[in-house]
């Protein structure tokens, strides 16, 4: 068990799957929450935690959950590629309720973002937390927005941020990407664990994926800022996952897998530089 917040924390996204995760394994730490999603939260409420059901597009709403909390850890939103219409109301607006929120009460930011805002990186990369962004459609796009929306906050009004870079948080890795990109259910809890609690975090991006080795795309990131490191690892699975993979060359190129080949419409391969 490590130090219990001084003030309640704002879990949206409660209900979602990572959601009902974080809510066990925070109230487990004693925790105090708010916990809020527009889907009714399918659990038992853990002891220390209220439930609120809320659409992220209400802002009034937002405002008045995140009354006296410490840190809003935000899950809520779309969580897969959709269309833009789709993505602009709970990952666009609602973010920006939730960074006015943080502003209003001196809160701290946890965003869960992802590897969508840079999916279009190439899996033959090594690419460090200040990498450009490269998202692979309207759902990667929205997370780099909201990374954005963090720095803007940031520096114009001191609210604190970490941009948790999502790989994939599955109970197990299911195929070969994920031996990169994995992230346990317990690194996660354990990171977020930390970002809340750390005295200063400032404004900055860990890459979310477990320890590993034999598949690194990422790298150079505020995890010793944060004090964490992951645990975990795809490695036991590389045998059974290796030669799980799906046969679509742009799938296969790209960090964000088949977010990259979803709607793709070029006819040709795109160039190996941004630029060229
Ligand atoms: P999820 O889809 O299971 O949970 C998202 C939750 O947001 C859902 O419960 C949904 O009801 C809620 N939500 C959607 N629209 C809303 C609205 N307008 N107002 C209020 N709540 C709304 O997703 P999951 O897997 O739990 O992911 C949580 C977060 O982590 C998401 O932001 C996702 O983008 C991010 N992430 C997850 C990854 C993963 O591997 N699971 C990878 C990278 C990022
Ligand atoms: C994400 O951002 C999604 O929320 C999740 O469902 C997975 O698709 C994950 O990325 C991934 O890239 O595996």
């Amino acid at each position: 068990m490590t130090a219990t917040p001084a003030k309640p924390v704002l879990l949206t996204g409660a209900s979602g799957a990572l959601g009902r995760v974080l809510a066990r394994s925070l109230a487990a730490e004693g925790w105090t929450l708010r916990l809020t999603d527009i889907a009714p939260f399918p659990d038992t409420v853990p002891a220390g935690a209220t439930f609120t059901k809320a659409d992220l597009n209400d802002g009034v709403t937002i405002l008045r959950l995140a009354e006296g909390c410490g840190a809003i850890v935000h899950l809520g939103g779309v969580s897969v590629e959709r269309p833009f219409e789709e993505v602009l109301g709970p990952n666009i607006r609602g973010l920006y309720h939730v960074y006015e929120a943080a502003r209003r009460e001196g809160a701290r930011v946890i965003f869960a973002s992802s590897n969508h805002s840079i999916g279009f990186h190439e899996r033959t990369e090594s690419i460090g937390a200040d990498t450009q962004f490269l998202p692979d459609g309207y759902y990667g796009l929205s997370k780099a927005y909201g990374e954005l929306m963090g720095r803007l906050y940031w520096f114009k009004h001191g609210v604190q941020s970490v941009f948790i870079r999502i790989g994939s948080c599955f109970p197990e890795p299911v195929n070969a990407r994920m031996l990169a990109t994995w992230l346990s259910y317990a690194d996660l809890s354990r990171l977020v664990v930390r970002c809340v609690t750390v005295p200063d975090v400032g404004c900055c991006v860990v890459w979310g994926a477990s320890k590993n080795g034999r598949m690194t795309w990422w790298r150079d990131d505020a995890r010793e800022r944060v004090g964490w490191a992951p645990q975990d690892s795809a490695d036991p699975f590389a045998g059974q996952l290796a030669g799980k993979v799906s046969g679509d060359p742009v799938e296969e190129r790209y960090m964000g897998g088949n977010f990259c080949s979803l709607g793709y419409s070029r006819s040709a391969p795109a160039p190996q530089q941004l630029f060229d």
